[in-house]
C-alpha cells in the first residue's frame, strides 16, 4: 500500500539507521556492505536532512580514505566483511604506495558528486543554526583542499590532453557498470588470466538476470587484474589498461560540482582555490559541449582506444543538463528529456529519465544499468535542473519520484515500465533521495530549501548490531539464514563520532 510522504521519510530514516556501520553508511544491506563513494554522498546529502554531524562523520570517512594522488576511490572496505566481491584483498590497494595504510579500498574512483553533498551539509547545518551551523562550516572549511585535490586529480591524472572529459579505466568508474555505453569498449578487451573467483552479488538479488552477466565480470575482473600489476600508477595504468574512455556523464558531473565547489571556496574567502576550481568546471564544461551529437542531441562518450564517439540512447546522453552552459543546448537537452523517447514515452510507470531510452532497441527494463530508473540518479537530475535555475522540472522530479518510492522498498533501481522494484530493497541512497525530497517544500528547490521545523529528537537504533537488518526479500537472504532472524532490535545508542541522530526529519511538508 502507498505510504504518505511524511511516513514514507520516516522510513526512510530508518533504512539509513539500519545501514549505519558507526562512521559509514553501507550502500546496501547485504549486496553492498561497504562504502561507495558516490553513495556517500548522496548518503550524507540525506544524512544532513537528520543530523548534520553524522552527515559530516560520513564525508570526513571517506577523505579519510583519499589517496594522495587526491584520488577518492569508489570503495571504502568496512572492517572484517567478506561478503562482497571483489573485496579488499583483490584490489590489494595497499599495494599502491599512493594508497593509505590505515583502510582497505579500491583502486579505482567514481563520478564526483560530493562538492554537491557539501553544499547540502552546509545548508543545513546554516538553517540549523548554533553548533551544527559551526560544524558544518569547519569541516568545509578543513575540507575544501581535500575536495579541490579530488578534482584537481580528475583534471590531470584523467584528462591529460585537457580535452575537458574525464578518462576512465573501467566500467565501474562511471557507476553505471553495464550500461550499453561501455559495450564496444567492453567487446574489445580480451580478458587475460585473472585469479578464479565466486560472485556473491548473484547471491543478493531476486534474479541473477537483473546483474551483469558473468562473461561481464571476466571482463571487469581482467581490468582489476591490469590495474593491480602496476599498483595503480596513474602512469602506468593509462599506458596498460585495455579499457579507456571519456565518460560525458562523468565529466558533467565534475563540471558543475566545480562550480559549486568554486562557490563554497568563495564564501570561505579561498580565491585561489575557488579560481581554480572555476577553470576545472569551465574545461569539463565546454568537453561535454563538445561531444553533442548534431543528428540526437545527446552527449557522446569517447572511446579513447578506438578514436570512436560512442553514441547510445542512455542518460548519460543528458549530461549538458548538469555541466549547464549554452542555453540553446539547455532547451533542446530538456526538450529532449521530457519528450516521447525519455520522460514523456508513453509506456513508462512514472515520467522519471531510465537508464536507457524506453524507445531504444535493446532496453532491458528489468537489468541494472541497461533500462531501470534509478531514484539517486532521478534526484541528481532534480537538483541539477534546480541548480540550473529550472524550479519547475525540479518540482516535477521530485513529484514523480516521490510517487514512485511510495511502495517503501527503497530500491536500488525500479523496472520504468511496471514500476516493480528490482535489485536490492533498502538501498542506502534511495532513502536518502526520498527523505530529502520529502523535505522539500511546496514549490522550493534544493537550493531555497524550506526554514528548519526542529521536532524533538529521538536517539539512533543501534549500528553494528543492525549490520545485517535490511533486506528481507525473498530469494535475497543469505542462504541458512532464517526468514526474519538477521533482523536486529533497535535499541538506543549514538554514533561513533558522538552525533546524535534524530528520528525525525527537519523542514518536511
Ligand atoms: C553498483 O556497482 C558495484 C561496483 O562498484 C557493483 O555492482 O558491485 C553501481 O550501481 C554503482 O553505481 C554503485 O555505486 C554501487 C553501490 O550502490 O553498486
Amino acid at each position: 500500500m502507498p505510504v504518505r510522504t511524511a511516513e514514507l521519510a520516516d522510513r526512510a530514516a530508518e533504512v539509513l539507521r539500519a545501514n549505519d556501520l558507526g562512521d559509514m553508511t553501507a550502500a546496501a544491506p547485504r549486496l553492498y556492505p561497504h562504502m561507495w563513494s558516490w553513495d556517500s554522498a548522496v548518503i550524507a546529502m540525506g544524512l544532513a536532512r537528520i543530523s548534520v554531524p553524522r552527515a559530516i562523520t560520513e564525508l570526513r570517512t571517506l577523505l579519510r580514505a583519499q589517496w594522495s594522488t587526491g584520488m577518492i576511490p569508489h570503495i571504502v572496505f568496512a572492517d572484517g566483511d567478506e561478503d562482497y566481491f571483489p573485496g579488499a584483498g583483490r584490489w590489494d590497494s595497499r599495494s599502491a604506495p599512493t594508497a593509505p595504510r590505515h583502510v582497505a579500498t579500491s583502486g579505482i574512483c567514481q563520478p564526483p558528486v560530493h562538492a554537491i553533498a557539501l553544499r547540502a551539509v552546509l545548508d543545513a547545518g546554516r538553517r540549523a543554526g548554533g553548533a551544527e551551523r559551526a560544524a558544518a562550516e569547519d569541516f568545509a572549511a578543513e575540507s575544501f583542499d581535500a575536495w579541490l585535490a579530488w578534482h584537481r586529480w580528475l583534471a590531470t591524472a584523467r584528462d591529460p590532453d585537457g580535452r575537458g572529459l574525464v578518462e576512465i579505466h573501467h566500467g565501474w568508474e562511471s557507476g553505471m557498470d553495464n550500461s550499453p555505453r561501455w559495450d564496444a569498449a567492453y567487446a574489445a578487451v580480451e580478458p587475460g588470466e585473472v585469479p578464479p573467483f565466486q560472485r556473491r552479488d548473484t547471491l543478493h538479488v531476486a534474479d541473477t538476470d537483473e546483474r551483469p552477466t558473468d562473461d561481464e565480470y571476466r571482463r571487469y575482473l581482467w581490468l582489476v587484474e591490469q590495474m593491480r600489476r602496476v599498483r595503480y600508477d596513474d602512469d602506468a595504468v593509462r599506458e596498460t589498461v585495455d579499457f579507456r574512455v571519456g565518460d560525458v556523464f562523468m565529466s558533467g558531473v565534475l563540471a558543475v560540482a566545480g562550480d559549486v565547489l568554486a562557490d563554497i571556496g568563495e564564501e570561505l574567502g579561498r580565491s585561489a582555490g575557488a579560481a581554480e576550481s572555476r577553470d576545472i568546471a569551465a574545461r569539463f564544461r565546454s568537453g561535454v559541449a563538445s561531444t553533442v551529437d548534431p543528428a540526437t542531441g545527446l552527449a557522446r562518450d569517447l572511446d579513447l582506444r578506438s578514436g570512436r564517439w560512442i553514441a547510445t540512447e542512455t542518460v548519460a546522453g543528458f549530461a549538458p543538463l548538469f555541466s549547464g552552459g549554452d542555453p540553446a543546448l539547455l532547451a533542446a537537452q530538456r526538450e529532449l528529456f521530457w519528450g516521447p523517447r525519455w520522460c514523456g514515452h508513453p509506456a513508462l510507470a512514472y515520467a522519471l529519465p531510465p537508464s536507457m531510452s524506453a524507445a531504444a532497441e535493446g532496453l532491458r527494463p528489468r537489468t541494472y544499468w541497461r533500462g531501470p530508473v534509478w531514484p539517486f540518479l532521478s534526484w541528481l537530475f532534480g537538483w541539477a535542473f534546480a541548480h540550473h535555475g529550472d524550479a519547475e522540472g525540479a518540482e516535477r522530479i521530485r513529484a514523480a519520484g516521490l510517487a514512485q518510492l511510495a511502495g517503501g522498498e527503497f530500491a536500488e533501481y525500479y523496472d520504468p515500465l511496471t514500476g516493480e522494484p528490482l535489485g536490492s530493497h533498502r538501498q542506502s541512497w534511495t532513502a536518502a533521495a526520498a527523505l530529502d525530497w520529502a523535505a522539500w517544500g511546496l514549490g522550493e528547490s534544493p537550493r531555497r530549501p524550506p526554514p528548519p521545523v526542529t521536532t524533538p529528537r529521538s536517539r539512533c537504533p543501534a549500528r553494528r548490531s543492525s549490520r545485517r537488518a535490511g533486506s528481507t526479500r525473498a530469494g535475497s537472504r543469505r542462504p541458512g539464514r532464517p526468514a526474519g532472524a538477521s533482523r536486529a532490535v533497535p535499541s538506543p545508542a549514538r554514533t561513533t563520532s558522538g552525533a546524535p541522530c534524530t528520528g525525525a526529519v527537519r523542514g518536511r511538508r
